[in-house]
């Protein structure tokens, strides 16, 4: 075992093909003592490493499943934190990037959501009328202050069953940090767009007259994803176009109108599948991010499908492209060495309440 951790410094200058030799073999020193996680966002030379790969749903069961000692996140810091809360207390989440945030996470603070809290309440009893939803790509706080307040997180997998479960407690949702998996999940359910409000968190009471918050069944946080905000109506109207017997499938991350113009919604699971199982020669537009398309795209390409990006821009999650091999061959190597490097621990009171919320879901 060396005396210090091993410096991240020199890694910056190494190639990915020497990065790919040591991360085998770290690994392989490692054995069962490690687990990596790959989000579907990653960029290949990354994603190839993982043992297991999905959403982050599915990445948390395997966290919360594994009996690695160490749980080496390749996603984003939400997902690491989400890693820690449901995984053993002996188990160590690790990113390889700490800086691999989530700009749309960043949207919702607690400072912001518990002063929301604070002027509902002034409106009506917001504890007895309104379920607190968060999108697991929060801050682990925010998930803490849903579990202390009969709240619950969700998934773009499972959002409509855990709106069931939150509209058969409380007449109203409070849904942050993504107005649009909000909105596009509550028209799903037949909730009419008129019913929904927008909380603008820069404003005193969101913006909101006394009046509307009353009459809302949804108040959505005014959070969204640059990535997915990306996609136009007209990157559809075109593709339908050129390609007119082509598919259309988003994530509800994207806009109102570009869900409402797509054949099919849904999450990165849900896109996978769908494309995966479709009939040879088919054509697709996918509104998600880059690195999941381009690799559908070329894995299905033997059954003759197409799988195009819908943006004519490239746009990838530049947070999710922080965690690169030289990144990944540095936390491992240090831990072979005996380091823990870029632990991701949530604060045991945060957690705790966290992990009830996260807990509700998972039974769900
Ligand atoms: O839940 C996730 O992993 C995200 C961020 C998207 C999705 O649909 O999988
Ligand atoms: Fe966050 Fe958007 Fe990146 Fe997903 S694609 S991690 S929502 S910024």
């Amino acid at each position: 075992m060396s005396a210090t951790a091993l410096d991240l410094q020199p890694y910056a200058s190494l190639d990915d093909r020497d990065c790919d030799k040591r991360i085998i073999k770290a690994k392989q020193a490692l054995g069962n003592r490690v687990v990596i996680l790959g989000h579907h966002y990653q960029r290949d030379e990354v994603f190839k490493h993982a043992d297991y790969s999905g959403d982050s749903l599915k990445l948390s069961r395997e966290a919360a499943n594994s009996e690695a000692e160490y749980i080496v996140f390749c996603g984003v810091h939400f997902m690491a934190e989400v890693a820690d809360i449901i995984s053993r207390p002996d188990q160590i989440s690790i990113i390889p990037d700490l800086s691999a945030g989530c700009a749309m996470a960043d949207m919702a603070n607690l400072e912001q959501v518990e002063r929301a809290w604070a002027e509902l309440s002034s409106v009506l009893d917001a504890d007895e009328c309104i379920t607190p939803v968060t999108y697991i790509n929060s801050a682990a706080d925010l998930k803490s202050f849903c579990g202390s307040h009969g709240g619950i997180v969700c998934t773009s997998t499972n959002a409509q069953k855990i709106l069931d479960w939150s509209f058969s407690r409380r007449e109203k949702v409070l849904f942050f940090p993504d107005q649009h998996l909000g909105r596009n999940t509550g028209v799903k359910m037949g909730i009419p767009l008129e019913d929904m409000v927008i909380w603008d968190y820069d404003q005193p009471m969101g913006g909101l007259e006394t009046e509307q918050i009353r009459q809302a069944k949804m108040i959505l946080w005014k959070g969204f994803c640059s990535v997915h905000q990306m996609f136009k109506p007209e990157h559809i109207e075109n593709f339908k176009r050129e390609v007119p017997d082509g598919k259309v499938i988003s994530h509800p991350e994207a806009s109102y109108e570009v869900c409402q113009l797509s054949d099919y919604v849904g999450s990165t699971e849900y896109i996978i599948k769908t494309i995966t199982d479709s009939e040879p020669g088919s054509h697709w537009l996918v509104g998600t991010e880059l690195n999941l398309v381009n690799r559908l795209h070329q894995t299905l390409a033997k059954d003759n499908k197409t799988v195009q990006f819908m943006s004519p821009m490239v746009c990838m999650c530049s947070t999710m492209f922080r965690v690169d091999p030289q990144h990944l061959a540095w936390v491992l190597e240090n831990l072979v060495a005996g380091h823990v490097v870029n632990q991701v621990s949530v604060a045991e009171d945060v957690a705790n309440n966290a992990r009830t919320a996260l807990q509700r879901m998972l039974e769900i």
